[in-house]
């Protein structure tokens, strides 16, 4: 990887290695000359470069130093429910090791770190009544090693760890939840707010409602169809917005920071030029990234669409009201307009088409009428799930300044895995399908910036190294860095994705040949 060190106007000969035969395309699958062209240029001089990581996928030291239990400690601990039955207790070890994390940072050379706070770590039970001094202790130091670096935080304050304590209280089901997300949020402005000007709320809410409490495959694992999916939704947007009025309110003239949500949303392409799949595509955002958007950033209440859609459903399954709540009018007004800026976590784009569901059973699925899948010939990853489409994360962009009206944007994630089941560090360093999807993405981004106008502020890879990949244990490497989990020093060593992601950021894009 000599070639990543080598002077700036070689940009274009250090990226050859990583294209396929033609100079101008990543992937052979995608050669397109209007659509799949790499595109030269720098990104606004004032552009955020960073990467991104979640507390309980990296941090470890679950019960330490007066951390209380959260729902993925319980999760994990239970047999059956991760890869082979792993977890996170110990992690990357990132509370014991903010020395090695901001050493990373800085030969990256990023401009901001996106990481998040461990709602259990500060507060043991979930309420503001016992507040955990070492917890502050540990995210204040953190804080004060990135500000010395001059690297700013980006911090999200729930990213699917909800304490335990809370949990057993109904968690997400229960409304009072609400309360005690909005005092942890207010502590944490207070605290925390005179260094940090980037809040997150939640972490794809999206995720963690459909796989925690409809499908079972994330904490806290719950399988219930059709109703509570909606139910816990409602819940998150509020005291997303709660949140977002307390800061408004109480610390935003003082402290002149944003706060913002991140979403996650696939791309959906049509199956057939046919009405009823391009109509289909529609559903599918609607359902996926419009359920949070609409609410939040057009008019406090969920897209036309999902309503016509469950209500539909809910008077075929016999009920006499939708399964989808209502906000009322207060709420909507109290919803509408809660984000300073969007965040967006692309990953992939799917095939999708129309296909009508049966009455019941009722299900989040069922609702939309589709059915979605990748395309056989598409790249691969090392997880089912994704397959890299970088041309799908321009479109989406597009798609969300022409819905949205432009909102400030932070591409929150973004990132590859490849199997962590392969024992061999050599291998997992030169991983140049990694490096192969940052490039694609962050040239069609720059496209997305450059030539579509859209108001896109900065850029955070996912992940700044390989951590706990939820239900899927560390059987996947999402990392910049490597780190080795069967030494119990977890050290970790840069990849050759880390040495291009530094290029581009150092280069701000891909300038052109001098
Ligand atoms: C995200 N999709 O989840 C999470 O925010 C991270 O914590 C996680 O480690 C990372 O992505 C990698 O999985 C995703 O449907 C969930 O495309 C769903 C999708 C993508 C990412």
């Amino acid at each position: 990887m000599e070639s990543a060190t080598t002077v700036k106007s070689d940009t274009q000969s250090w990226i050859k290695p990583f294209l396929a035969d033609s100079d101008r395309f990543v992937y052979d699958q995608f050669t397109d000359p209007t659509r799949d062209s790499l595109m030269r240029g720098k990104f606004p001089p004032t552009f955020a470069w960073g990467v991104a990581t979640a507390a309980y996928q990296i941090e470890g030291a679950w019960d330490e130093d007066g951390k209380g239990p959260s729902i993925w400690d319980v999760y994990s601990h239970k047999e059956g429910n991760v890869y082979q039955n792993h977890n996170g207790d110990v992690a990357c070890d990132s509370y014991h090791k903010i020395d090695e994390d901001v050493k990373m940072l800085k030969e990256l050379k990023v401009s901001h770190y996106r990481f998040s706070l461990s709602w259990a770590r500060i507060l043991p039970d979930g309420t503001v009544k016992t507040v955990n001094q070492s917890g502050l202790t540990y995210y204040r130091n953190l804080i004060d090693r990135l500000l010395e670096a001059n690297i700013q935080p980006m911090v999200t304050l729930y990213h699917w760890d909800l304490p335990q304590a809370l949990q057993d209280a109904g968690g997400w089901e229960n409304d009072t939840t609400i309360v005690h997300f909005n005092n942890y949020a207010d502590l944490c402005f207070r605290e925390l707010g005179d260094k940090v000007k980037l809040w997150i709320t939640f972490n794809e809410p999206y995720e963690f409602i459909r796989e925690g409490y409809e499908t079972g495959c994330l904490a806290p694992g719950l399988e219930h169809q059709g109703t509570t999916v909606y139910r816990v939704a409602h819940n998150v947007i509020k005291a997303h917005a709660k949140a977002w009025h307390t800061y408004s309110n109480t610390y935003r003239e003082r402290q002149n920071g944003y706060v913002g949500i991140t979403l996650v949303s696939n791309w959906p392409i049509p199956a057939s030029d046919s009405k009823t799949d391009i109509e289909a595509t529609e559903r599918f955002l609607q359902f996926m990234l419009g359920w949070f958007a609409h609410p939040i950033l057009v008019n406090g209440d969920y897209p036309e669409i999902m309503k016509q859609d469950v209500l539909r459903k809910s008077r075929e399954q016999g009920l006499t009201s939708s399964r989808l709540p209502t906000f009322s009018k207060n709420e909507k007004t109290l919803t509408k307009g809660t984000a300073d800026f969007l965040g967006l976590n692309y990953y992939t784009t799917r095939r999708v088409r129309h296909a009508a569901s049966p009455a019941l059973p009722a299900g989040y699925m069922e609702d939309q009428d589709l059915k979605y899948w990748h395309d056989q010939d598409w790249p691969t990853s090392g997880a089912s799930w994704l397959r890299p489409v970088p041309w799908g994360f321009r479109k989406l962009l597009h798609w969300i300044k022409e819905r949205y009206g432009n909102p400030p944007l932070y591409i929150t994630e973004n990132g590859y895995c490849d199997s962590g089941a392969d024992a061999d560090k050599e291998r997992q360093l030169s991983d140049n399908d990694r490096v192969k999807y940052y490039i694609s993405h962050i040239s069609e981004l720059l496209k997305a910036c450059r030539l579509d106008g859209v108001d896109v502020r900065g850029y955070m890879a996912w992940s700044l190294m390989d951590n706990f990949e939820w239900s899927d244990g560390y059987s996947y490497r999402f990392g910049l860095y490597h780190v080795d989990f069967d030494d119990q020093n977890r050290p970790r060593t840069a990849k050759t994705s880390a040495k291009v992601y530094s290029r581009i950021i150092q280069d701000n894009g891909f300038p052109e040949m001098e």
